[in-house]
């Protein structure tokens, strides 16, 4: 037997598959009638029409016996989308239900990156707790109430969230391991002008204040081969680990120099402390200037990077 439930659940699933339908000639039109089954369509036909008609406002749902007064929605409004919104915080999901009313239940925004925290939906207020709370798939960046969080000091610039963080020791791949797990579009830190290595100095000092004055954090450089041999690397084969491209470098005095380099070994990867290359890049956060150094020393500190939204 139909029940507007079912019929609603049928509709729902239906759409999801035929998201091309045509929406604007009737409420029902996401349900073809040839598949509609068990009545949930009737009065799509107007063969079938019996000259009344019925608005079910408690799901939404209009049901047309009749003609072309039936045809749509009881106002010139067409029928609206509707997204499931089990935790009430008026942001739902996918897939959307077709009615001229609103269902129980439902929003007309889609988004909710959890539908049930009431919590956490898009535009809400990020804070430290290891969750995305505002939908925008990082996971607690800056906001207007989160400026520390887990050792990291948070910051935003040009719309790009930025975390500057302090560790005991931590190499190369793991801080940028450790960022990447904030965000798929947070790196390292990549540097593309004094404004941007001033900038990202003054952040670390500040974390970092008393410390010490030789101590570095890692950046997203890297040389673009890890597996040279010898020790005459080309000294220009340096690359951002977020992709982007290398328009400026800061090097300190002397740096890159690969000073740790043992010239009588093969390297078999980034990390080999077999065969130390100075691959890795870090900034030495109070005197400034970058340093090319092990990726498998431990650095005291990183800085991660999101890029800023399209
Ligand atoms: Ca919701
Ligand atoms: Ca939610
Ligand atoms: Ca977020
Ligand atoms: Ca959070």
């Amino acid at each position: 037997m139909w029940s507007p439930r079912h019929g609603s659940v049928t509709r729902t699933l239906l759409l999801a598959v035929t998201p091309t339908l045509p929406l604007a000639a009737g409420c029902f039109v996401d349900v073809p009638p040839a598949l509609s089954g068990g009545g949930s369509t009737e009065g799509d036909d107007p063969s079938e029409g019996t000259g009344t008609s019925t608005t079910t406002a408690t799901t939404g749902d209009v049901h047309d016996d009749t003609d072309e007064s039936s045809k749509g929605c009881p106002t010139t409004a067409p029928p609206g989308k509707w997204y499931l919104d089990q935790d009430g915080d008026d942001w739902g999901v996918e897939p959307a239900q077709i009615a001229c009313d609103k269902p129980p239940g439902t929003s007309a925004e889609r988004g909710d990156c959890d539908d049930h925290d009431p919590e956490r939906f898009p535009g809400s207020l990020e804070v430290c707790d290891g969750e995305d709370d505002d939908c925008d798939e990082i996971v607690d960046e800056f906001s207007p109430v989160n400026h520390e969080c887990h050792g990291c000091a948070l910051a935003e610039r040009d719309g790009a969230p930025y975390w500057f963080c302090k560790v005991d020791a931590i190499d190369w791949v793991a801080a940028r391991a450790a960022c990447s797990a904030l965000g798929w579009t947070v790196d390292l830190l990549s540097i593309h002008g004094e404004a941007d290595d001033l900038w990202a100095r003054a952040q670390v000092e500040a974390l970092y204040e008393g410390g010490d004055p030789m101590g570095t954090f890692w950046i997203g450089l890297r040389r673009a081969d890890p597996h040279w041999t010898g020790c005459e690397a080309d000294p220009t084969q340096w690359e951002w680990s977020d992709g982007s491209p290398v328009d400026y470098s800061a090097w300190s005095m002397g740096q890159p120099d690969s000073a740790t380099c043992d010239p009588m070994c093969e390297p078999v990867d980034a990390l080999d402390e077999a065969c130390p290359r100075e691959n890795c890049g870090q900034m030495f956060y109070m005197l400034g200037g970058w340093n090319d150094r092990a990726c498998f020393s431990p650095g005291v500190g990183y800085a991660c990077r999101a890029a800023p939204p399209p």
